[in-house]
């Protein structure tokens, strides 16, 4: 009997140590020596660490700055160039991402397939701040999910300097009569959505259209056109476009605005550097953060995004990337020089606005994934 209480003993003491040294869990591990101050921050939750998987040249690195010095978390930032090849890897399990950044119907595939977790909106006040046009659209409504990050739209980017009429036309960079003299200096976009979804807007069609015979016609103007291209790209049009690798190419406006103004610490911007929405249409679009259902760190990801959608971060943020902010209050903080290339082109005006179109995601939509496959012959 002695023995056994000893031994009972010897496992309560064992276990009690254990608990005091086991490694901790990841959040309520940094900042434990206030309780919730003036701004509603509990910083004993908060994390030392986030992880925020985003698109290429897409974040102002001082903003991350900024909040490791307000907050004491250190955000990892790693980053994709394609909303399924981000959705892949969330989806593998396991991917020790906190949030992640999907367009608007990406937003919906990850709904559907459970990667994300309900959002606790009193913990994103901020959200007053987004232009409530761009809240509670087709892919969340009620914003139960997802926080506007940025939005932007796409189309041609070009070099004023190799063409001397103004372009309006997806035949720019379609028709393999105006093709051919380019070959190897022009690119587009690398992806499933955009790049059927402009030969659709070019043969005239909605960028959502499924019917097999229009895409089939689209496939067949994306296979006439790649033995031109220097390739399929999404992730350094700016850079390329920039320093004259390339003189065209399907460019988001904000990889455009990049090439043209320089991304500071990275490359110079080229002042020849234009672009503009086909007078047949194109897409417009909106990232939006979330965060993910497996999220270690997921009070420290809310004060993230509140932080983000700040109207002042938002605005330094977005005249760092030059894409467009949905913070209706950051819009009058923006540098002048991006809102002087936003009446260039670089941003829609009411005209534009009317050919500009979005893309949603439905049960006949998985089709883009096998045309984009056969396209690129993989
Ligand atoms: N380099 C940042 C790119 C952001 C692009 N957003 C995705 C648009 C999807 N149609």
């Amino acid at each position: 009997m002695k023995q056994l209480l000893r031994l009972m003993l010897l496992v309560t003491v064992v276990s009690v140590l254990v608990a005091c040294t086991a490694a901790p869990a990841p959040e309520a591990t940094g900042n434990v020596d206030t309780a919730p101050a003036a701004d509603g921050v509990d910083r004993s939750k908060l994390a030392k660490e986030l992880y925020f998987y985003n698109w290429t040249d897409y974040v102002d690195p001082q903003i991350l700055a900024d909040f490791e010095a307000e907050y004491g978390v250190k955000v990892i930032l790693d980053t994709y160039d394609a909303n399924e090849d981000m959705i892949a890897k969330v989806a593998a399990g396991g991917s020790g991402y906190d949030i992640a950044v999907p367009s608007d119907y990406a937003v919906q595939t990850m709904v559907n397939a459970g990667l994300v977790q309900e959002l606790d909106l009193s913990l994103i006040p901020n959200l007053v701040h987004i232009e409530p046009t761009l809240l509670n659209k087709y892919f969340d409504e009620g914003n139960k999910y997802s926080v506007p990050y940025m939005y932007g739209i796409s189309g041609i980017a070009y070099n004023k300097s190799v063409f001397t009429a103004t372009p309006d036309s997806w035949a720019m960079i379609f028709e393999p009569a105006n093709i051919e003299q380019y070959a190897g200096k022009f690119s587009m976009l690398d992806d499933e959505r955009e790049s059927p979804g402009a030969a659709l807007r070019y043969l005239g069609k909605s960028l959502n259209e499924t019917d097999p015979e229009a895409l089939a016609q689209a496939q067949a103007i994306l296979t006439a056109q790649k033995q031109y291209l220097a390739a399929y790209n999404s992730s350094d049009v700016n850079r390329k476009m920039s320093s004259g690798e390339y003189v065209m190419a399907h460019a988001w406006s904000g990889a455009a605005m990049q090439a043209r103004n320089g991304l500071e610490g990275e490359f110079e911007g080229n002042p020849d550097i234009g672009f503009f929405i086909p007078k047949e249409g194109g897409m417009i679009w909106m990232d939006n953060m979330v965060i993910l259902k497996d999220s270690p760190n997921a009070y420290t990801a809310h004060v993230f995004m509140n932080f983000v959608t700040r109207p002042a971060v938002s605005a330094q943020n977005t005249s760092y990337i030059g894409y467009l902010t949905p913070n209706k209050d950051a819009v009058p903080l923006l540098d002048q020089t991006v809102r002087d290339l936003y009446a260039e082109g670089f941003a829609p005006d009411a005209e534009v606005s009317k050919r500009l179109e979005w893309a949603v995601r439905n049960d006949e939509t998985a089709i883009f994934s096998d045309v984009w496959t056969a396209v690129k012959g993989e």
